[in-house]
């Protein structure tokens, strides 16, 4: 039985308590791992340790941790068939997914933080008249507290971390526990790369303990979260009396809105995938459908002839679509809410059910599952499920569509697929989200912000924002004589 232990001042420790919560695979349903239950006092010495490295790791040169986060990034790719195998075990991905997308990703967060501190730089502003100059000194906080969550483990962990210490500050991070192989695997590989002892210290366990143990700590400054909704309301209410800084990340429940003008094979394909990529547990996947009336029969029938062929399967087969959901109590969750939807008054179009798998009986496996609805408010349109479940339905106008994709309380992505300017012009600037894909989705440039508005969240990630989060802005003023 593999132990994940702690990553602390750059050494695999135990947890002070000695005790081990499971680690699923959730492809088999068997505990082949014990993660780390840390308690207060496991975060306590992660932020001695990041405390004790920070003085030192902010006044190094932006060249030397610009190297080092580029021999991180060098090393994740390195060793991409690991982690990715590592990935798909814990989390019940495509392994084909993990080495394309998840892996590759993580190694680029690094890259591209590592390249944009070199280009990171403040204002001045000369009050002309006035004998005065002011510049802005962009510093790192202190330590901070980064926390992800387990549909993209590491890719979110190192999206968080990378920018958080290209900026000079040290971390206490926590991955989520459903997830916690790849961020222990990647302690050797900060070891390696030669990131001083201290400056990202990883610490495993559950969110009411390990989490919230970070949240309340009273000398880490600011909070970077990624998860859900409720979980992040929780986090702000503990935070915004001790004032941290705050960039919440939640759930999604992003509409796709499909007119009869645009590039339809095109736009079949990417929906595919936008609907059920990652089993559908990416806060971006597109889980509302609204098509066009007059072109809803015809891509009610195309989709589910689609759809049947995904193949859902063991994630290590090459030819494997979907894989397993995370866990027992998520694919329990997922399948209540086809139950709900049923009870609503949904048609099951297409999957619902769970699928066996042969020698993987106990694995977590679901159908794509399809559902044509009749009221925008319905529970099953409304809240966020975060699994491999897409509703459908008509619509007739522009303003139609526009009205039903913004009813919700979710504001994070949405998707446009029409060849229509005027449309394009005019929907992206009313649709309520913080990313708006025309034609296409899931396509990011690192350095474009990321977030959402509403429920989706608070603040932005992504390039210069991330950076602006991760350090406090100082105006100094100075007045001279003529
Ligand atoms: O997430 P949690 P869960 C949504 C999705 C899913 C639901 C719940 O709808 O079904 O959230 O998933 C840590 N203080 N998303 O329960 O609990 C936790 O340990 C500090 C959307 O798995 O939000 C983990 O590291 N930390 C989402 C992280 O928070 C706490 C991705 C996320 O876990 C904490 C995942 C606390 N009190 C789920 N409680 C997205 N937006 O991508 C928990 N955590």
């Amino acid at each position: 039985m593999q132990y994940l232990k702690n990553y602390i001042d750059g050494d695999y420790i135990d947890p002070i308590e000695n005790d081990w919560l499971d680690n699923y695979n959730p492809s088999n349903g068997e505990v082949y791992s014990k993660i780390a239950k840390s308690k207060k006092a496991d975060v306590e010495n992660a932020y001695r340790a990041a405390a004790k490295a920070f003085p030192e790791w902010s006044n190094t040169t932006i060249d030397e941790r610009s190297k080092i986060l580029i021999r991180i990034a060098d090393l994740i790719e390195q060793n991409l068939d690991t982690l990715a195998a590592a990935e798909s075990k814990d989390n019940g991905k495509p392994l084909s997914l993990a080495k394309a997308v998840d892996i590759p990703r993580a190694s680029s967060n690094f890259r591209f933080f590592g390249n944009a501190i070199t280009q990171f730089a403040s204002e001045a502003h000369e009050s002309v008249g006035m004998n005065t100059m002011n510049y802005t000194l962009r510093q790192p906080i202190g330590v901070v507290g980064c926390i992800s969550p387990w549909n993209l483990p590491l890719y979110l962990f190192t999206w968080k971390i990378a920018p958080a210490i290209a900026a000079g500050n040290c971390v206490v991070a926590k991955p989520s526990e459903v997830t916690p192989l790849t961020a222990f695997l990647l302690g050797e590989i900060l070891t390696q790369a030669g990131l001083p002892k201290g400056v990202l210290n990883i610490v495993h366990g559950t969110g009411p303990e390990t989490g919230q143990a970070i949240v309340e700590h009273p000398q880490i400054k600011a909070i970077s979260f990624t998860g859900g909704t409720a979980t992040g309301a929780h986090i702000a209410r503990t935070a915004a009396p001790m004032f941290k800084k705050l960039s919440l990340e939640l759930g999604g429940k992003n509409p796709n809105l499909i007119f009869a003008d645009c590039d339809y094979d095109k736009m079949l394909s990417v929906t595919l995938k936008s609907s059920f990529a990652n089993q559908g547990q990416i806060c971006l996947c597109g889980s509302r459908i609204y098509i066009e009336a007059s072109i809803f029969e015809k891509f009610k029938k195309d989709f589910v002839a689609k759809v049947s062929e995904l193949k859902v399967g063991n994630p290590k087969d090459a030819k494997t679509n979907i894989g397993a959901l995370v866990s027992k109590s998520h694919l329990e969750k997922v399948e209540s809410y086809i139950k709900i939807a049923q009870e609503e008054g949904g048609v099951i179009l297409f999957g619902g059910n769970r699928v066996e798998v042969k020698n993987l009986e106990n694995g977590y496996y679901l159908q794509p599952t399809i559902i044509e609805i009749k009221d925008n408010n319905c529970r099953v349109n409304q809240e966020e499920i975060f699994g491999p479940v897409v509703t459908l339905m008509p619509f007739e106008t522009e303003a139609e569509a526009l009205a039903m994709a913004n009813d919700v309380k979710y504001g994070l992505s949405a998707t446009l697929w029409t060849n229509n300017l005027n449309r394009t012009m005019r929907l992206s600037k009313k649709l309520e989200a913080g990313i708006v894909w025309v034609n296409t989705w899931l396509n990011r440039d690192l350095r474009t912000p990321f977030g959402g508005v509403k429920e989706s969240g608070v603040g932005r990630e992504g390039g210069f924002e991330a950076l602006k989060f991760f350090t406090e802005a100082k105006n100094v003023c100075i007045t001279y004589e003529n």
